[in-house]
């Protein structure tokens, strides 16, 4: 790149960088889309219905779809995860269906019973930048590697699980997968924006390749962007959702030819329209990759009596 294209490209990072965040898309009624100034107001309210476990309510209704900002619908209430799944609640699964005989341990992949299918891999390696899972002694644990403490990664998404591993763990608690389209309604509402809080992504913000945050390269804690923790500006979707650009991709329901199709982008990635909400990133049903992991959608529960 020559340095004129440079300064052009920086000057409009710059330029988006100063503007973008503050406009909200409309989507008019005669299809025409214009823009509306939202000042300092930065999110829109949100509930969260369920404080220990993070359950964020989406109502049904329109919402911003696609590269194109299609303006679609869902016509029924749902309820997501606000983070992803971690690593210490997988294993709560793990080690209930394998007492279960739901599951065995074959060749270092955990694997349906049943059906053989690939659910997660033991033996992807022992590094520091994710929690990786190991059998031992007739259980399911985080492997600690040198220079950590037991516990450092229960809080970190799970990743080497595969689509059937997420979807197991699911239905195991009689929740689902969601679909791309629950998927991108939780993350963009009716804003129209490529990421979840808005039109630029930052170090601030989300755990991307290159971030800076104190865990590069790999997977910070669930939910590390919220304003608390040094660095950062607290991020959620529109409906509460942490970590829906970034750190782990996430597993749909979403079935096209060859497998699944994940959404969010990773800790890995630096090509930013993967990180974007409408980004889709194809996967094998069987595939355990070292920046893959799941959160789950539900029924609204039925009020308590
Ligand atoms: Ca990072
Ligand atoms: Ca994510």
């Amino acid at each position: 790149m020559n340095a004129q294209i440079k300064l052009l490209v920086l000057l409009s990072i710059a330029f988006s960088f100063l503007f973008s965040e503050k406009l909200m898309r409309i989507h008019n009624s005669d299809g025409s889309v214009t823009y509306k100034n939202i000042g300092l107001i930065d999110k829109i309210d949100f509930i969260e219905t369920d404080q220990g476990n993070g359950w964020c309510l989406v109502p049904a209704g329109v919402f911003t779809f696609g590269d194109d900002d299609e303006t679609r619908t869902i016509n029924y209430d749902f309820e997501i995860m606000k983070y992803e799944v971690t690593n210490a609640q997988y294993i709560t699964y793990l080690n209930a269906a394998y007492n279960a005989g739901d599951i065995i341990v074959d060749d270092n992949y955990v694997e349906s019973f049943t059906t053989g299918n690939r659910y997660y891999d033991l033996a992807a390696g022992i590094y520091a930048n994710y929690g990786q899972i190991i059998f031992e002694g007739g259980e399911f644990k985080i492997a600690v590697p040198t220079g950590y403490n037991v516990g450092d990664f229960d809080n970190h998404p799970v990743v080497e699980v595969s689509a059937y591993g997420a979807m197991a763990f699911a239905i195991h608690y009689g929740w689902s997968l969601p679909s791309i389209e629950e998927w991108e309604k939780a993350a963009r509402s009716t804003m129209g924006w490529d990421f979840p809080w808005g039109d630029v992504i930052g170090s601030n913000r989300a755990n991307y390749s290159g971030s800076g945050d104190p865990f590069e390269n790999g997977t910070t804690p669930i939910g590390y962007y919220n304003g608390v923790n040094a660095g950062t500006v607290d991020s959620p979707s529109p409906y509460g959702c942490y970590d829906m650009a970034g750190n782990v991709l996430e597993w749909t329901r979403t079935e096209v030819p060859g497998g699944y199709i994940a959404k969010g982008g990773s800790y890995k990635d630096t090509n930013t329209d993967l990180l974007k909400s409408w980004g889709n990133f194809l996967q094998n049903y069987q595939s355990t990759i070292d920046d893959l992991g799941f959160r789950c959608v539900r029924n609204v529960p039925a009020p308590a009596p």
